[in-house]
């Protein structure tokens, strides 16, 4: 293992000629600042970076890695900070590279309808302009309007429209990176064939900046999908969801299949902003979503969903048939993780293959309700791929730190569910600062010495997010 050669806190020397490498006032050190930027959305950590910096240009960076190597300070790259895994958190005196100003879009190719983008650009910039464009940036999620293109990139970022579209990965055509030591790599050139050894592009997706930082991503863009429409079918039971799933798939080209429990619908109702899909309750919903490209398409879902009634699988359903009703369906499932946040959940991110989804639900949830028969579980995610998040809610009476070090007992016995069926410890939010200590259920030793390996080669000094994803 490669010690951490870096040092904690800078001096306010470093800092006075770190604000010398950058414009005048993108570096800041004052409270606000600090705990604003040394943080994402996970709320086990106390942030506490030492500064941040707002770098505009590719030089910009390069001149604040060489600092960095010099005086061997710790860096770590922020975006939106809509991150699940603490990948971004700063906690032990880090400077903060925000890539908040490096937010433009900077070309557009009709030809091979790409983006170039400087990492800083928010997603949702990157689907409207797309949109503009009468195309279509697939990857999408519910944090999509304040997430960046090089978080996203860092993360490898999934989201709800994987079963279609893919992972961010599979809309990267070229990035620009500095590494590590300041070296300026330029991946891929943006060619769809190109087949000259490494694919050194696809290290530096997912991550975490632990390699180097994105200063410049090329992005494809798709055909924009028709007419979207949406379905909710209520299930009485976990296991109906699959031959649902099964008799859809063999119908249709689905660009989603999401569930939820009806502990998710009761907290979502609740907020009093969002229509219930059906008058009934059921123990669990499919959300799944296709393209009505004409009337037969439109035909052959409700045909399948008359087929799975009769089958048993499904109790109640609805399909939407406008913009406005497949807006208010999405909402029972993206509004989830916001409206249970207040509850500071404790979250795990765990993926199968889609066969196995049912007993390794089952497996799981005996653990966890075992465990913890006084919490509450909330169940939901990307069924389709997958890819299942599971939520256990603090009790409002227990403490933070109590409620943590529960959780934490059974993590052992949840990764080790994992492991026996060749999973993944986390599917699409990364490993960061919260599943570190776990990676050895998802990866082989053999694996993480080749990675920490490849880590050494573009970044010898360990000045990059260090202390993510392995120690
Ligand atoms: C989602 O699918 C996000 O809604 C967040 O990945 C999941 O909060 C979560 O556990
Ligand atoms: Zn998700």
């Amino acid at each position: 293992m490669n010690p951490l050669r870096v040092h904690v806190m800078t001096t306010a020397a470093q800092i006075e000629e770190l604000k010398t490498l950058v414009e005048s006032g993108k570096v800041l050190t004052d409270a606000d600042a600090l705990q604003t930027y040394g943080k994402d959305w996970t709320k086990q950590y106390t942030p506490a970076p030492s500064a941040i910096v707002f770098p505009k240009t590719t030089e910009q960076v390069q001149a604040i890695v060489r600092w960095a190597n010099q005086h061997r300070i710790a860096l770590v790259p922020s975006g939106g900070r809509t991150g699940l895994s603490a990948a971004a958190v700063a906690a032990h005196g880090e400077v903060v590279v925000s890539f908040d100003y490096m937010n433009r879009i900077v070309e557009f190719n009709e030809y091979d309808r790409t983006v170039v983008c400087q990492p800083g650009v928010v997603t949702k910039q990157l689907q409207l302009f797309a949109e503009e464009q009468g195309l279509y940036y697939p990857v999408d999620f519910a944090s999509s309007g304040s997430s960046q293109i090089g978080g996203n990139i860092g993360t490898n970022a999934g989201g709800i429209k994987v079963i279609r579209y893919g992972m961010t990965r599979n809309w990267v055509a070229g990035l620009k990176v500095v590494t590590g030591s300041g070296e300026l790599l330029e991946l891929n050139r943006d060619l769809i064939k190109n087949a000259t050894g490494y694919d050194l592009r696809q290290l530096f997706i997912g991550a975490e900046g632990t390699l180097g930082f994105v200063v410049e991503a090329t992005m494809r863009l798709e055909r924009a999908p028709k007419n979207l429409t949406a379905m909710v079918l209520g299930t009485p039971d976990f296991d109906s969801i699959m031959p649902v799933l099964h008799a859809f798939q063999g119908k249709l080209d689905l660009t989603a299949f999401e569930f939820f429990s009806d502990k998710c619908l009761d907290k979502i109702l609740a907020r009093g902003d969002v229509p219930a899909p059906f008058e009934s309750r059921t123990p669990f919903y499919a959300l799944l979503e296709f393209e009505a490209l004409n009337e037969d398409v439109a035909n052959g879902a409700l045909a399948t969903f008359e087929h799975c009634v009769e089958q048993g699988w499904v109790l109640d359903g609805v399909m939407s048939q406008s913009q406005q009703q497949l807006e208010n369906l999405w909402k029972l499932r993206e509004y989830i993780s916001e409206t249970i946040s207040h509850f500071t959940p404790y979250k795990n991110d765990i993926s199968v293959t889609v066969g196995q989804v049912p007993s390794f639900l089952r497996d799981i949830d005996d653990i966890v309700s075992a465990n913890y028969p006084d919490f509450d579980v909330l169940w939901y995610g990307h069924i389709g791929d997958g890819n299942l998040h599971l939520n256990i809610l603090k009790p409002e009476a227990l403490g933070k730190e109590d409620f943590f070090a529960r959780c934490a007992v059974v993590n052992k016995w949840v990764f080790e569910i994992v492991e026996k069926y060749n999973g993944s410890i986390s599917a699409e939010h990364g490993v960061g600062m919260t599943k570190r200590d776990y990676l050895q259920y998802s990866r082989s030793e053999a694996e993480i010495a080749c990675m920490k390996a490849i880590k050494a080669v573009f970044d010898p000094n360990g000045i990059m997010n260090p202390g993510k994803i392995f120690a």
